[in-house]
């Protein structure tokens, strides 16, 4: 088989058991063509995408802009790697720290590498700026928390999945509920090591928990008064998708450190970043981080462009529209619906709850069901359905997926 020889979807699942690592157990279907919020398979059955890559591909797939800043890119300059200046770098730094409002931006590729920064920056302006001794910084961190899968992340995690088997694991976490204010206060009362609070705006891969209202902005407000670092990991969360630019736009709070990554380039291409203050982000001199790949030129013209988009597009405005529309359809649904108890989430960051224990495979086969039906989505954790769709969508598609999730749920009643 020659390397772009065509192959069916069976060929392409055979290919990837027998040489690829089985690090995933994606549902059975073999994509080769995206275009907004399509994406076709192999055989050229076409879906609607309705995870979005996770949050990657807010803007759609493939949009002709960020492809096409990505193109002109890649024929004129790709890496130069920071021993040198770029001619893009500069201007995307400024670009997105002003859409942001931070003083500066510290580009990586991944979300985690992204997450992996912050830490380093927190603990260093714990030692350098507020005085904690070496080693002793402790960050909070919560429960059911997702934030990557580094050695370090997953030392904080309570998945099992995520975190059995890869120890030693990293000190300096505490762990405590998520949306318990109390918790909070109360760890930062008593323990005087501490540098900063990780925080998902909105749980995703929990099960898309959407925290009391107040509890960010209150979270923030102790954070401030410990002297403590607030880091918003907006990884899935971010670039519109809850309906804001920013989830934490929702109750005006503004990071200390801020965590971006999947859809700053609309999925096209690998870049995350870091953004602060100079207060915090001047901790970091000349050696002390860095990535080969880290603020590459073509990284930088298409997160210029992936913005762009957002912005243009006001896709902010359409997420929260449509995620209005999609959980008031669906809570009409779940009256009379004996196989889903419950729909959440904030623009267009959702998920259902499927009436069934959470070892039950309800939740998948119906992800089957719905991939028949022409609508691709996957459970997160046991009996939960995420919906993500690109923000580009529109009302008629939205409901046209409405009818297909209602038709496909009923199979189940
Ligand atoms: C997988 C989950 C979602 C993230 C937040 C950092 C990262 C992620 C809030 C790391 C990444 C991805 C990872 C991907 C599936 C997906 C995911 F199911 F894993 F948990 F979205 F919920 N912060 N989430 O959600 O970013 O290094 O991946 O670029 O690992 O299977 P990354």
């Amino acid at each position: 088989m020659a390397v772009l020889d065509h192959v069916t979807s069976q060929q392409a699942i055979n290919l990837e058991n027998k040489y690829g690592a089985h690090n995933y157990h994606p549902l059975p279907v073999v994509l080769s063509r995206g275009e907004g919020v399509f994406v076709w398979d192999v055989e050229g059955k076409k879906y609607y995408d309705f995870l979005s890559a996770y949050s990657a591909v807010n803007q759609g797939h493939c949009h002709p802009r960020i492809v096409g800043a990505m193109t002109e890119q890649a024929q004129t300059l790709t890496l130069t790697s920071r021993a040198f200046y770029n001619d893009m770098l500069g201007k995307f730094e400024k670009y997105a720290s002003e859409t942001f409002k931070f003083d500066k931006l510290l580009p990586m590729n991944t979300g985690a590498e992204a997450v992996e920064t912050a830490l380093k920056i927190c603990r260093k302006w714990a030692y350098e700026v507020k005085g904690i001794d070496e080693n002793e910084a402790e960050i909070v961190v919560c429960e059911n928390n997702f934030h990557g899968r580094t050695t370090t992340i997953i030392s904080f995690s309570n998945d099992p999945v995520a975190r059995k088997n890869f120890g030693p694991y990293t000190k300096g976490f505490i762990k405590i509920d998520y949306d318990n204010l109390d918790a909070l206060e109360h760890t930062l009362k008593t323990n005087s090591n501490v540098a900063g609070f990780l925080v998902e705006p909105i749980q995703g891969e929990a099960g898309v928990y959407v925290p009391t209202e107040g509890y960010l902005e209150k979270a923030k407000a102790l954070c401030k008064k410990y002297n403590v670092l607030f880091i918003a990991d907006e990884v899935q969360t971010g670039i519109a998708r809850t309906g804001k630019m920013l989830a934490v736009d929702h109750e005006n709070v503004k990071p200390d450190i801020l965590i971006l990554g999947k859809a700053l380039s609309g999925g096209a291409y690998p870049v995350s970043a870091v953004l602060a203050n100079d207060n915090i982000m001047n901790v970091i001199q000349p050696g002390n981080h860095g990535s080969t790949f880290g603020g590459n030129p073509i990284a930088a013209a298409v997160a210029m462009a992936a913005l762009e988009v957002v912005k243009d597009e006001d896709l902010a405005n359409n997420a929260h529209q449509l995620g209005e529309l999609f959980r008031s359809e669906l809570s009409k649904f779940i009256e009379t619906s004996s196989i889903v108890n419950a729909v959440r989430g904030k623009g267009l960051l959702n998920a259902i709850l499927i009436n069934d224990t959470e070892d039950s495979d309800t939740a998948w086969n119906i992800c089957l069901k719905l991939r028949d039906n022409g609508l691709l989505a996957k459970p997160t954790h046991g009996n939960i359905i995420r919906f993500a769709p690109p923000l580009v969508m529109t009302k008629e598609q939205l409901l046209d997926c409405v009818a297909i999730v209602t038709k496909t749920l009923k199979e189940f009643e």
